[in-house]
């Protein structure tokens, strides 16, 4: 920590004007519930003037809320703060220079899911327009998820070179993660405990002091800035991992002939004193926008690490390997099928399959990396016919997504339940049998909808995840 970034802190005295870059579902947010605080005095949201989202300005101006989707408390805040003349959006990006503090809230996609390499651009020109207009005594945060050592390396770098300012020294510098789901936003923000973490302490203590007052529930954990950037990624990768457990178990009781929720029911009881076991779901993979690639930011941040890391030689990280197991899943589900129409003596080539579910999320329209799409693709290779159904989704690139469940399933050779929406969960027998029209029809269930033997007593050639117990039943 150095005297002088105090001493100029002292100087210039409590954060008053804030500035949020990118409104989105972080930014937004986040930058009315720092307008909504009485410590602040004003808030800046900032939005390039682009013909993809430059109209969020108009509307963020009239105190509407350009996020799809239902955000409780949003809009009432929104129009409060607007209204009140406490938060603005603009496309001036020479404003931040009359700010205390900036926050950059910008995603950091992979540029190509296979290549697993984030892309940075849109976030590199967010740090280069806050350096362009930095002052002295300024605190800059970073909300994205980044790949540990990228605050204390590349967004130090683009600040001093652009302002001519030293890190630590003339501006505070810190990572403060976003923790926030959709459909929760405002209450995550308030509720979860926000990690805090700086390049000194003098960056630390100044971030604690933005973000305490938009707290309710949650508490501030202070640390350094890469543990911060470590923290973020570790959270979704151990996730990941724990899914890929129950998984490879699932996997396991297929094979050893048994319910493996049965398994997870019994482990599940072993609960208290520090025992209990964090058993999730086996599944048809794992997908969305955090647990698909925060493992790898993860592994390239050990890389960036000071020292070398001393680990079993020749071992695969286990982080990896639950990323491979979890990608095995929608594999593993094609198998399935292939294995269920064998009993038929029927081929996957030319075989009619009605996939039901195309979303990463139950009960959601949320369709980024779905583990249905490695599905589709394998079994358009093999020669199948595929039609999508999902009540939520409503377009994807490349895929015809029906929202009529039975123009898909009538004629089908094989039902599929890739994602748990409610609407499946009160599919019958029959409905199905009339629909397809077939003596058997195959149903592979990848998130335990159903009930096995009410579908294999109707004549069905049941496989589920995890369901050794039942994935070989005699047929009707
Ligand atoms: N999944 C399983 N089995 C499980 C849980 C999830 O197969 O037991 C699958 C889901 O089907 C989905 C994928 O994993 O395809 C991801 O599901 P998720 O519930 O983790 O949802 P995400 O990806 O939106 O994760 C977010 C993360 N939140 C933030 O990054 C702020 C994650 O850290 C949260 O733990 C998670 O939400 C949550 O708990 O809701």
């Amino acid at each position: 920590m150095t005297e002088k970034l105090t001493n100029i802190i002292k100087e210039k005295g409590p954060i008053k004007k804030i500035g949020v870059i990118g409104m989105g579902y972080v930014g937004i947010p986040a930058a009315a519930l720092f307008a909504d605080s009485e410590e602040f005095d004003l808030v800046l949201g900032f939005q390039r003037d682009s013909p993809s989202s430059g109209y969020k300005i108009e509307m963020i101006n009239r105190g509407e809320s350009p996020l799809k989707g239902e955000e409780p408390g949003l809009e009432e805040l929104l129009k409060r703060v607007v209204d009140a003349g406490k938060f603005q959006c603009t496309p001036d990006f020479s404003r931040i220079a009359e700010l205390d503090a900036v926050t950059l809230a910008i995603q950091t996609p992979f540029a190509d899911p296979k290549a697993l390499e984030p892309d940075f651009g849109a976030l590199k020109e967010g740090i280069r327009n806050v350096g362009r207009y930095l002052q002295p005594g300024m605190l800059v945060v970073l909300e994205s998820t980044i790949t540990p050592g990228t605050t204390e390396t590349m967004a130090k770098e683009i600040l001093e070179e652009e302002s001519g300012l030293i890190a630590g020294e003339d501006f505070a510098l810190s990572h403060a993660p976003e923790r926030v789901m959709v459909g929760r936003l405002l209450r995550n923000i308030q509720e979860h405990d926000r990690i805090v973490g700086g390049i000194d302490e003098a960056s630390t203590d100044r971030a604690v002091e933005l973000y305490s007052p938009v707290l309710t529930k949650g508490k501030i954990i202070p640390m350094s800035a890469t543990a911060a950037e470590v923290t973020k990624t570790t959270e979704n990768t151990l996730r990941d991992l724990q899914i890929a457990a129950m998984n490879q178990l699932a996997l396991y009781c297929e094979a050893m002939g048994i319910n493996v929720y049965d398994v997870r029911t019994g482990v599940d009881s072993l609960k208290g004193e520090g025992i209990t076991r964090a058993v999730l779901w086996p599944g048809a993979g794992v997908g969305g926008h955090c647990l698909t690639k925060d493992t790898y930011h993860l592994e390239r941040g050990v890389t960036m690490g000071s020292d070398v890391l001393d680990y079993p030689e020749d071992a695969e990280s286990i982080y990896v390997l639950a990323r491979r197991v979890n990608d095995f899943m929608p594999v593993h589900m094609f198998n399935l099928t292939v294995a269920a129409l064998k009993r038929l003596n029927k081929d996957i080539k030319g075989a009619k399959v009605a996939m039901l579910g195309w979303a990463f999320i139950n009960d959601s329209d949320d369709a980024r990396n779905p583990p249905s799409e490695p599905y589709r693709d394998i079994a358009i290779e093999a020669g199948a016919e595929i039609l999508v159904h999902d009540p939520h989704v409503l377009e994807y690139p490349g895929v015809e997504i029906h929202k009529n469940i039975e123009d898909v399933v009538s004629g089908a050779d094989v039902v599929l339940i890739f994602t748990g929406h409610k609407e499946y969960f009160s599919l019958t027998p029959d409905a199905i049998q009339s629909l397809t029209g077939k003596q058997n029809t195959v149903i592979v269930d990848g998130r335990n909808v159903i009930d096995p033997d009410t579908f294999i007593d109707a004549g069905f050639v049941y496989k589920g995840i995890g369901r050794g117990d039942k994935n070989n039943h005699s047929l009707n």
